[in-house]
Formats: structure tokens, C-alpha cells, sequence
């Protein structure tokens, strides 16, 4: 099935991000943004359509579009965001999704950040983060639930979401940061630790038959290669800054009919 990959331009504001654990460094707008584009074309090379939403320079965080829906094949879920500042990031994104999937709306009081949440198969593992609350479990399960999904609370320790330390890999293979989060909460599945040293290293994202990594962090690529994971490296030392990893920066969705691809 084809996929579609719906991106968003990193923004001129990006360096007032939203920060939780880092400390704020200066981004380089120019380099994140051809960094942004290499991914967005690796993502080609990985098979997707990569169509690039309109951009919101006045909104720093925009380019993490993987926070705002959880895009599933049955329903798109627009989040509330649990940053507030995040929360005017929707509309163009709901906009485009409301034409390919049936929406559903979290409201007040749930805030669920879509980095929180970490598909396999019919299972959704959710962090417990300063982003998702416990309404923001309730919604989603309430949402999905009656679609044959199952929400598994994950505990999380120090980072913003559960996506910051766990990764799917495909299949039922799981990349974890064992230092943030717990390899024995993914009952029944394969859990591949990052090394010591390459926590970053932890949010990957499976597109196609490739999984794209962060460069440089050359032990967990071996690792994932060992085990016959076919990787692709990219940049991301900017937008890392502002606490995204590779899974934030695009929704992905299997779809039947494929609208043009956006130069
Ligand atoms: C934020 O704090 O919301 C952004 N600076 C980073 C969001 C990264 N998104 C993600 O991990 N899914």
C-alpha cells in the first residue's frame, strides 16, 4: 500500500521551540531546514509521497507534525496538545486529514502529544509525560477501543515523550532506550536496547522495509543492521536541539488513491 508522508517546513521561530530537558542552544534555521529536507527525501527513498503542508513560521514548533493527530487506518485523531503554545498547530493539519480519514477531536481536559504514542499493530503503548495526561489516555481509548485497539499506559523517565525512547522497528521488534523506559513493559515483543552512550538514538522511525536512524550513533546502526534492519542515516543535530527526533517530523498513512507529491 502506498504511503503518503505529510511534512511541514521547520519555521523562521523555530529557535523559541518549546524546551523540557535540554537547555536552549542556537539553532541554525538554514541548516535544519536542509536537514529537514534530506529526511523528507530519504523518506522518498524509503517509497512514501512526501506532501509538505503549508508552513506557520509564527508557530516555532510546527515542523514536529507528529504530535498534533494520530493517524490510524480507520479514524485520524486530531490531540490536544499538551503544550499550549502547540495548540494552533491543528487546524491546517486537521484540514488536510479531514480528506483523507474520518476525524475524531480530543477536547479539554485530555492533552495527548502523538510522540506519546508508539503502534504496533493493534496496540497503542502511551506514555505517562508532562505532555499526555490521564484524560488523554481516557480519550484515546474511548476513541479506539471500539476500533479493536488496545492502549497500554507506558512509564516514561526523563524525556518528553515515550517516541524520545522507544521506537517500533516493524513487525513485533522494538528499539528501546533502557534507561527511560522499562524493555519489560513490551510484553511479547523483541526489545533491541540501544548501547550506552546513544540514548538519542532510540527514536527511529520505520518507513517502507527501511528504518531511518539519527547519524551518528555508529553502535546502534551495527546493532540494527546485525539483526538485518536495513537503515538509512539522517542528519538531525538541528532540529535535535529543539527536542525532535526523526518520528516528529511527518505523519505517515497508507493510502489507497495518491495525490500529486509537492516539489
Ligand atoms: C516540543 O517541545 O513540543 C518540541 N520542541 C519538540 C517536539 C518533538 N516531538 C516529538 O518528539 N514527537
Amino acid at each position: 500500500m502506498p504511503v503518503l508522508a505529510l511534512t511541514r517546513p521547520v519555521s523562521e521561530s523555530i529557535a523559541r521551540c518549546e524546551l523540557t530537558f535540554s537547555s536552549r542552544t542556537p539553532i541554525d534555521v538554514r541548516t535544519a531546514r536542509k536537514q529537514h529536507s534530506a529526511y523528507e527525501q530519504a523518506l522518498r527513498d524509503a517509497g512514501c509521497t512526501v506532501e509538505r503542508l503549508p508552513g506557520a513560521d509564527t508557530l516555532p514548533d510546527a515542523v514536529f507534525v507528529e504530535d498534533i493527530a494520530l493517524v490510524l487506518d480507520e479514524v485520524a485523531i486530531i490531540t490536544r496538545p499538551g503544550a499550549v503554545s502547540r495548540r494552533a498547530e491543528s487546524s491546517a493539519i486537521a484540514e488536510r486529514l479531514a480528506e483523507l480519514r474520518p476525524l475524531a477531536k480530543m477536547a479539554a481536559p485530555a492533552t495527548l502529544d502523538g510522540g506519546d504514542v508508539l503502534r504496533v499493530g493493534r496496540t497503542l503503548y502511551v506514555g505517562r509525560s508532562t505532555r499526555t495526561n490521564r484524560a488523554g489516555h481516557e480519550a484515546l481509548t474511548d476513541i479506539t477501543a471500539p476500533l479493536g485497539y488496545e492502549v497500554i499506559p507506558i512509564e516514561i523517565g526523563g524525556c518528553l515523550h515515550l517516541k524520545s525512547a522507544a521506537s517500533w522497528l516493524g513487525e513485533d521488534r522494538v528499539l528501546v532506550d533502557p534507561a527511560r523506559v522499562r524493555p519489560t513493559d513490551f510484553h511479547g515483543l523483541e526489545t533491541f536496547p540501544v548501547p550506552e552512550g546513544e540514548g538519542a538514538a532510540a527514536n527511529a522511525l520505520r518507513v517502507g522495509d527501511t528504518v531511518l536512524v539519527a547519524e551518528g550513533f555508529p553502535r546502534t546502526r551495527s546493532m540494527l543492521e546485525n539483526a538485518g534492519v536495513k537503515c538509512h542515516a539522517v542528519a538531525n543535530t538541528e532540529l535535535a536541539k529543539a527536542e525532535g527526533g526523526l518520528t516528529c517530523c511527518s505523519l505517515l498513512l497508507e493510502c489507497s488513491g495518491m495525490p500529486g507529491e509537492n516539489p
